[in-house]
Order: C-alpha cells, then sequence, then structure tokens
C-alpha cells in the first residue's frame, strides 16, 4: 500500500494527518509522472491526489473514502467516536469542513491564481461563514471538535481552518476566526496535537512557495 500525495494540496493533508495520528507505516510518495499527466490518469483512475494504492494495485482516489478505508483497514487507534449519534454528529461536522471550508478555500485559491480573486470573494466569504457558524454551534466543548480523542473529523477541520484563517483578510472578513471563539480556540488547542502539528509543518511550507502564508 502506498498514498501518492502532495504536501500542497488541502485534500491530501487530512489523509496525511489520519496515517500519522493513527501512526500506520505507509509510504507517501508524489504522483508517479506528476500531477496532470497521462501516466499518472492511468495510474490512479481519476488523476487526482490524494490516491491510496491498495496491495493488489487497485487505486482508491477521494480523501473522505481513503480516510474510512484506513479507518476500517487499520482500527487500532480509532478515529472515530463510539455510538450511533455521536457518529453522526461527527461526520456531520466533517462534511461541513470539507463542503463549507475546504472547498470553498481550493476554489478561492484557484479563482485568486487566475486573477477572479475579487470576483470569487463573496462567494468564498459566505460559504466561510456559514461553515465556521455551523461549526461553532456543533463544537465539543472540550479537547477535540467531536468529543475528547481527535477524530476523522479533525483531519479534515484542522487544515481546513488553516485555509479559512489564511484567506478571511482576503475575502474581506480579516475577524471572521476571532469572530467564531469556539472555533478559534479549537484550532489552537488542535495544532497542539502532534499530528495536526506535522502536517501543518508541510502545509506551510509547500503553500509558502504560493506566497500564501499559514499561520
Ligand atoms: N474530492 C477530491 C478532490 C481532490 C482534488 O481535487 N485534488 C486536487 C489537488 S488539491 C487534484 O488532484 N487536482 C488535479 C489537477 O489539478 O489536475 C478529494 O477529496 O480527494
Amino acid at each position: 500500500m502506498k498514498l501518492y500525495s502532495e504536501d500542497s494540496s488541502p485534500f491530501c493533508a487530512p489523509v496525511r494527518l489520519a496515517i500519522y495520528a493513527k501512526g500506520l507505516d505507509i509510504p507517501i510518495e508524489p504522483p508517479p509522472g506528476g500531477l496532470r499527466t497521462e501516466a499518472y490518469r492511468q495510474v490512479s483512475m481519476t488523476g487526482n491526489i490524494p490516491c491510496l494504492m491498495l496491495d493488489d494495485g487497485t487505486p482508491l482516489p477521494e480523501s473522505t473514502v481513503i480516510i474510512d478505508y484506513l479507518e476500517d483497514k487499520f482500527p487500532d487507534r480509532p478515529l472515530k467516536p463510539a455510538g450511533a449519534e455521536p457518529r453522526a454528529r461527527e461526520a456531520l461536522i466533517r462534511r461541513i469542513a470539507e463542503t463549507d471550508l475546504s472547498l470553498a478555500s481550493v476554489n478561492f485559491f484557484y479563482s485568486l491564481q487566475a486573477g477572479g480573486g475579487d470576483a470569487a470573494a463573496p462567494v468564498a466569504a459566505e460559504k466561510f461563514e456559514r461553515g465556521l457558524t455551523l461549526i461553532e454551534t456543533l463544537m465539543s466543548d472540550d479537547g477535540y471538535v467531536a468529543g475528547p480523542h481527535l477524530t476523522t473529523a479533525d483531519c479534515i477541520l484542522a487544515p481546513a481552518l488553516l485555509g479559512v484563517a489564511a484567506f478571511a483578510p482576503l475575502v474581506g472578513r480579516p475577524t471572521l476566526m476571532a469572530d467564531h471563539p469556539k472555533v478559534a480556540a479549537y484550532a489552537a488547542r488542535a495544532a497542539r496535537h502532534p499530528a495536526v502539528a506535522k502536517v501543518t509543518g508541510e502545509l506551510q511550507v509547500a503553500l509558502a512557495a504560493s506566497g500564501i502564508t499559514l499561520g
């Protein structure tokens, strides 16, 4: 098994975070031939990163699908809460973090690179506001976002919040994080987890090359 990943990708960061938090010995490599090459598309099925290559050579793309697979395959050091309701709540937080925060950040980043930052800013600002407001409501009071232990929701949310914090001033909402104090306090707490710190460092170095300063 191996993971194709790049440090700059906000979709790869949650998968690496899950691998580090679970202590899995899975090699992590850049996409062979490079992203956007026919060679990599052939290997990975979709051409996207992240992609987990299973031992029989089957490609498994999609970050959340990979995270769930790793959880099923390696149940030690679980990243899911126990019980149907806590699991549903964790899944909900995860979905909000993915759609309103990660995806909105990536779309805004692409618009920025294409010179359309001003037009894209209100869309991103609205998504960020919605996501942070919902997560502020759903956030557990201590520990991590869905309870006392790190979960897959944290794997998605913690890297997503780095993007939101970096882009908030660019979308005209410099106080966005401070306006959601439970989320802001959570981001500071989560940053102390060794696996979150490791992925944050990787993202910081990789995105600095694109002129984006995280944290
Ligand atoms: N929904 C996918 C999105 C993955 C994705 O879009 N990854 C980007 C890198 S951040 C990619 O591979 N883009 C291909 C390209 O730029 O051609 C996931 O969660 O894994």
